[in-house]
């Protein structure tokens, strides 16, 4: 199976952990020109230019929640998503929460810390993001079970799903502290191998990016604003960042005509 990824995506996380789970073996590619919203080749896999992607035979699977869902529909074996349709609905609550509100502060924390934006604000966005992350911490935590597992009664969907954000704000300097329930949580879900090997490639690829500082210039980077990452950024405080990358054309949105290919 091929997956469209990048090892620092959240979102490719989430599927390089549960092909792991469940034993699927995979090769990981990075596509050309990612990030850059040339969409030339990758377009015909995903028109929104992103990963992860899956390719399935002739068919391309994107957005990292309907791949886990197509992954635990065709390899039932180990189950990751609980068998109590509430206890599901609650995973994918999770899930959801952390794909757009987490996401998009951790997104934004990357784009100061990458790319270099925010030129004179960048400390007070740092401080609304550490802000944030602490509420959503602090939710996570309350949905932990008295088993210690977010799923419910067995490690599953909601521990593999909300990892990736809570170990990213770790890389970024905004992680729970040592002694909360959410630490030890992570500890006990970075137990799994899966977990282990995935979130281990994620960080072992920040040295990478922090080689991006200084190519937003180049024109090699024109960087996804949309949807909670936009909002983030201007609930944040960050307007400026935002006109001042559409100005230098280094910032882009969703381009529909990808659609039409
Ligand atoms: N809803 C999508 C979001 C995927 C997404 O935003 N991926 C980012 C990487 S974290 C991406 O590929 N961005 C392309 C770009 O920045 O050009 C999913 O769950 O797969």
């Amino acid at each position: 199976m091929i997956l469209y990824d990048h090892p620092l995506s959240p979102y490719a996380q989430k599927v390089r952990i549960m092909l792991r789970e469940k034993g699927v073996a995979f090769d990981a590619r990075i596509p050309d020109g990612l990030g850059s919203g040339d969409g030339r080749g990758y377009a015909a896999h995903n028109p929104r230019l992103e990963v992860p992607a899956l390719v399935v035979g002739d068919t391309t699977i994107y957005d990292s929640s309907v791949i886990l869902e197509y992954l635990e529909d065709v390899h039932p074996e180990p189950a990751l998503r609980p068998a109590d349709p509430l206890r599901a609905a609650q995973c994918r609550m999770i899930e959801e929460v952390c794909d757009t509100h987490f996401e998009a502060i951790n997104w934004g924390l990357g784009e100061l810390r990458f790319f270099g934006r925010g030129n004179g604000i960048a400390e007070d966005l740092r401080r609304v993001a550490a802000e944030e992350t602490a509420v959503l911490h602090r939710w996570l935590e309350r949905q932990i079970d008295a088993s210690g597992w977010l799923s419910g009664d067995a490690y599953g969907w909601a521990d593999l799903v909300a990892v990736p954000y809570v170990t990213m704000s770790q890389i970024f300097g905004v992680g729970p502290a040592p002694d909360t329930a959410l630490n030890a949580w992570i500890d006990r879900v970075m137990a799994r191998p899966a977990v282990a090997t995935t979130i281990g490639e994620a960080a072992a690829s920040v040295a990478g990016m922090e080689h991006y500082v200084g190519l937003l210039d180049s024109g090699a980077f024109r960087r996804q604003f949309r949807d909670h990452r936009l909002e983030w950024m201007i609930r944040a405080g960050g307007m400026q960042v935002v006109l001042d990358g559409i100005a230098k054309d280094n910032v882009r949105f969703t381009d529909l005509a990808m659609f039409d290919r």
